[in-house]
């Protein structure tokens, strides 16, 4: 193994310690891959790396804290952690930067280890020659196994109760992590810290596609909050930096480690960290620098969007019950793609005996709204000259569903007969929606309260037959042509390509 483990450090002095900072040979470090006059600095990093090495490691910093959080106090007896940094072919000068910063501003005693997952970078000595500082160690992967599963790698690894993960190009500045131990002292969940390039309150955020975003604090929750330095409550982490308790993190499921490269583990460990009884909070008094790249610098075997549909599959397959609809609405190219076996992750949920997407969405992020239909798709679902048609019965509460002759007036056609097609795959008309009795053949077809959750309401096109999703079978109209008035209702039945009264024009694709 290339695992190489400094001498344990027992209490030693301040100039002890800044002699070990000493030695280490920072300009041979550096100058192996340096940048040379004349290459695009941007070329290999997506970021100026002749910037970055222009910068010395131990710069000093503008403390961009709030000024009520200098004023405030720690324990002094806080627990120590083990620090997790993964990276793939990491610049030297940011990755150096990264661990010297956090050598220089935490308290000794409060770094149990900084452990250096090398998710096989070209140059083993990236890694290794950082084993020459104080507590570092360096684990070297033997092939690339992506940021997941380095990250479990460490956190396997890790010596101290607490767990605290970085990315590799950061810059952490004063007192960035007594308040982050503090917090996972006093509540055993997960926390992280914030960036330095936000603007003072922020949340983080995200949409249907999966897509994460840094959002401004709604003003509701900005005037609720009495005091800066407090907590604030969110709904996903950006995933590079944060701290967790060990043993929770080991009890909730580590991470999906079939998930591949990079992308998508932060709304899984999100999720998950909510709905089976956890929460996530944003520190504002902990500073931590983070240089975001507009791309990604390195290779992805399978390709970038195909990485990330994947692992965006398997969260939404896994975490997001029947509101997975509305992520495969905002993302049609995931339908089809392959996102392996995702068994164990569902037989995971089920022991922590997890909460419901409903109730992530009603209690953690009320703010996602779910897609309204002002886009989707409307018209009349006709069959020859024949339309569907929602017809008030006395006597009734609901409506019933039937077949009446289409009544359309300069290309519009009548109310009763408009269906929408939802983003939840549901055919509806005002607030009621089609759904069936029984999942049988020849179970009548009616019209109730929607209800998203409801798979029984869930319909789809398949060429030019309306296939219903839980019993596999078709619209049919053959009770309708038959029947006489009163009974003219519609049913599903065993789908015939060949069948006439199963075909139907409908505006839906
Ligand atoms: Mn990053």
């Amino acid at each position: 193994d290339m695992c190489n483990y400094p001498p344990l450090l027992l209490a030693i002095s301040d100039a002890e310690w800044d002699d070990l900072l000493e030695e280490f040979e920072e300009k041979s470090y550096l100058n192996a891959h340096r940048w040379k006059p004349g290459q695009d600095p941007y070329s290999l990093y997506a970021f100026n790396q002749r910037e970055s090495e222009r910068i010395p490691s131990n710069r000093a910093l503008r403390d961009t804290r709030h000024y009520r959080c200098t004023t405030l106090h720690y324990d002094p007896d806080l627990p120590s952690t083990t620090i997790v940094i993964t990276f793939h072919n990491e610049a030297r000068s940011t990755l150096l930067r990264t661990v010297r910063s956090v050598l220089n501003r935490t308290p000794v005693h409060l770094i149990h280890e900084i452990i250096l997952v090398d998710d096989f970078s070209d140059d083993p000595n990236d890694c290794l020659l950082l084993t020459k500082l104080p507590k570092v160690k360096c684990l070297r992967n033997k092939r690339r196994e992506g940021l997941i599963r380095s990250r479990v790698r460490g956190a396997d690894a890790a010596g101290a109760g607490i767990l605290t993960f970085l990315d590799s190009h950061c810059e952490v500045n004063k007192d960035w992590l007594p308040p982050l131990l503090q917090r996972v002292k006093e509540s055993k969940k997960i926390f992280i810290d914030r960036s330095d390039f936000l603007p003072s309150i922020s949340a983080a955020g995200f949409d249907w596609s999966l897509h994460f975003k840094w959002e401004q604090l709604s003003a509701e929750k900005r005037a609720k909050r009495a005091d800066p330095a407090e907590p604030i409550k969110t709904p996903i982490i950006a995933g590079g930096l944060f701290v967790i308790d060990r043993s929770w993190f080991n009890r909730l499921g580590k991470y999906d480690t079939a998930m591949d490269i990079w992308g998508g583990e932060n709304f899984e460990i999100s999720f998950r960290v909510w709905m089976c009884g956890g929460s996530l909070e944003i520190i504002p008094c902990s500073r931590v620098g983070h240089v975001f790249r507009k791309k990604h610098p390195y290779i992805f075997p399978e390709g970038n969007a195909n990485t990330y549909i994947k692992n965006t599959r398997r969260t939404a397959e896994v975490w997001m019950d029947e509101f997975k609809l509305f992520y495969y609405s905002a993302r049609p190219a995931a339908r089809g793609k392959s996102y392996g076996d995702i068994h164990g992750r569902q037989e995971l949920r089920k022991s922590l005996k997890c909460k419901s997407f409903k109730w992530y969405l009603d209690n953690v992020y009320p703010e996602l709204k779910v897609p309204d239909d002002s886009d989707a798709k409307s018209g009349v679902i006709r069959q020859r000259q024949n339309c569907l048609e929602s017809r008030i019965v006395k006597g009734q509460d609901l409506p019933v569903l039937t077949l009446a002759p289409c009544s359309i007036t300069k290309d519009v056609p009548a109310a009763i007969q408009e269906w929408i097609y939802t983003h939840g795959q549901q055919i509806r008309q005002q607030q009621h929606c089609l759904s069936v009795s029984t999942t049988f053949p020849a179970s009548q077809i009616l019209l109730v309260p929607c209800n998203i959750s409801d798979g029984k309401q869930r319909w789809q096109k398949s060429g030019t037959h309306l296939e219903h999703l839980a019993s596999r079978f078709c619209v049919d109209s053959e009770m309708a042509l038959d029947g006489v008035e009163s009974s003219k209702m519609l049913v599903i039945s065993p789908c015939e390509q060949s069948a006439h009264t199963q075909r139907w024009e409908m505006p839906f694709s």
